[in-house]
């Protein structure tokens, strides 16, 4: 028995597609948002910067903690990775939180062509999580600091419940790891609840982290001897992840295992940054990321005039 409605499971499944369709959208698209057209060499940016290896987990992430969370003001989610800024951004997007503070980001084609076309871009938005972001805490760039920011946010707020996730290749800097010893002094009646989520997806840009190499019992056992409990969620599948988060227990950690890169072009399957190197001049590469694009059918889920669909 699940006890996840089909409903919300599906509802996940989908804003999880759609977030993944417009963070490629981003790093690649300088035109052609819908593909309403054969995509062609010019609608690729000329100079592709950014990263794509966090961003499914980012946005599973999201879309899981949004759906339990639902509606709760205290609720906060605090992202470590902040160069998976593509997936906090088309998150923000979605949600009519970016629109809030800058109109142009309309929920609609124009908007969705706005939001893309200034990702990574000259006088555009940044590559990371930036002060520009609504309401983030944390900026992208430095590792780090994302736990002891929410551990801060939650002292004296006992009403206040914030979610950190967390890189394994994060996880691996002096200031993350330290920071899980906050939770002996400030795990109190008085604070609010700090609940980190570590993302295992197994590397930090070209090599492994610590963590991965660890066996499952070893990195239980470290969760543990910090006193939190951790709690695997792994994959992407929403039921396993909504079933994870109805867990009644004290000091969860939650461990999100997805594969680096989920839903890329398969050669290129761990890439951190960009996977394809070339697609605006390389006839192969074009089609390989036509195809990536398409794997979305985000035309299911947006609507040029009405926006997302879902
Ligand atoms: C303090 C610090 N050290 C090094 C880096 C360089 N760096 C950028 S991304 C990255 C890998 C991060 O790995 P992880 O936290 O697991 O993120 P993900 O694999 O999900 O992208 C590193 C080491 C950094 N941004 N900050």
């Amino acid at each position: 028995m699940s006890g996840v409605g089909i409903d919300k499971t599906e509802y996940i499944k989908k804003r999880i597609r759609a977030c993944d369709y417009m963070c490629v959208a981003q790093l690649f698209l300088e035109d052609n948002f819908l593909l309403e057209r054969p995509l062609g060499f010019d609608d690729v940016k000329p100079r592709l910067l950014g990263h794509w290896g966090t961003c499914h987990g980012i946005n599973v992430a999201y879309a899981n903690l949004k759906a339990f969370y639902d509606g709760d003001s205290n609720f906060s989610f605090v992202l470590g990775p902040g160069h998976g800024f593509p997936a906090l951004q088309a998150n923000l997007f979605m949600d009519g939180e970016l629109e809030k503070v800058d109109p142009n980001a309309s929920r609609d084609l124009r908007g969705l062509a706005y939001v893309c076309h200034n990702f990574s871009w000259p006088d555009g938005f940044p590559s990371h999580a930036s002060p520009y972001t609504p309401g983030v805490i944390v900026e992208g760039g430095e590792l780090g600091y994302a736990l002891g920011s929410a551990y801060g946010v939650a002292l004296g707020h006992p009403e206040k419940t914030l979610t950190v996730l967390i890189g394994d290749g994060e996880l691996e800097t002096a200031t993350a790891l330290a920071s899980l010893n906050l939770r002996s002094l400030l795990a109190t009646p008085k604070n609010g609840k700090v609940i980190p989520i570590l993302h295992l997806n197994g590397y930090k840009i070209s090599a492994p982290s610590i963590y991965a190499r660890r066996s499952e019992r070893e990195l239980n056992e470290m969760i543990r001897g910090f006193g939190f409990q951790p709690i695997l969620i792994d994959g992407d599948d929403p039921e396993v992840f909504q079933n994870a988060l109805k867990q009644k227990v004290d000091s969860p950690f939650y461990i999100l295992r997805t594969a680096k890169g989920a839903g890329g072009p398969n050669a290129h399957h761990e890439s951190h940054q960009i996977p394809l190197k070339s697609p605006m001049n390389d006839s192969n590469e074009l089609r390989t990321l036509e195809e990536w694009l398409s794997s979305y059918k985000f035309n299911e889920l947006f609507d040029a005039e009405k926006g997302f669909t879902l």
